[in-house]
């Protein structure tokens, strides 16, 4: 488990750092073009207005448009794990970010989420998390949704990761996830359960908290 949540916090971290290499100029023409918005969004996020222009810099750089499909999403995301597929996972986490369900991602959803995993309380992060896990969105986690995000994060790492990986090693995941997390044993994890057994379980703590401070 906080092999799960430690991949996705590891996964921001790294495209938010690739984001920072190449801004640096085009922030005045972002105040320019759209001061209301940065108003919205300072208000919204935990960033500063000029961190957001940095933000903004780097997401117009790899998406002129100024949206992202899900395929451009795929492509970008799947630099960062070459020796895998990350495919799978990626449609998980585009579909976590696309919280209006419609079909991509504004820099407003992108920078809300990273917000949220960056900066946001432990709950709030949870809550991401969580909502991340729940392919279906019921408001439950159930053993196919956790077995579909298992798989997903395994094929993304790759076999490089995992040399002597067994075929079953996702299913034990999943059980060991179960046990621990489903705490009235009726088969499904709800986001109490899920905060509650997230926040006893020292690893997964630690992944949350990690990154707070990046940036
Ligand atoms: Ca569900
Ligand atoms: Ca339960």
């Amino acid at each position: 488990m906080g092999a799960v949540v430690g991949s996705l916090t590891m996964q921001t971290k790294t495209r938010r750092l690739s984001r920072d290499k190449n801004d640096d100029d085009l922030e005045i023409t972002m105040v320019c073009h759209r001061p209301e918005g940065l108003d919205q969004l300072e208000a919204l996020t935990k960033f500063s207005k000029r961190e957001l222009q940095v933000l903004y810099r780097g997401f117009k750089n790899e998406c002129p448009s100024g949206v992202v499909n899900e395929e451009t999403f795929k492509q970008i995301y799947s630099q960062f794990f070459p020796h895998g597929d990350a495919s799978t996972y990626a449609h998980y986490l585009f579909n976590a970010f696309d919280t209006a369900h419609s079909g991509s991602i504004k820099f407003e959803d992108f920078v809300t989420a990273l917000s949220i995993l960056l900066r946001g309380s432990i709950t709030e992060k949870l809550e991401w998390t969580f909502n991340l896990y729940d392919i279906n969105r019921d408001g439950y986690i159930n053993k196919e949704e956790m077995t579909d995000i298992v798989r997903a994060i395994y094929d993304m790492m790759g076999k490089y990761t995992y040399p002597v990986l067994k075929n079953d090693a996702p299913k034990q995941h999943v059980e060991a996830f179960f046990q621990k997390m489903d705490k009235n044993r009726d088969g499904v994890v709800t986001l109490d359960e899920f905060i509650f057994s997230c926040q006893e379980d020292e690893n997964i703590m630690r992944s949350l908290q990690l990154f707070e401070n990046v940036i």
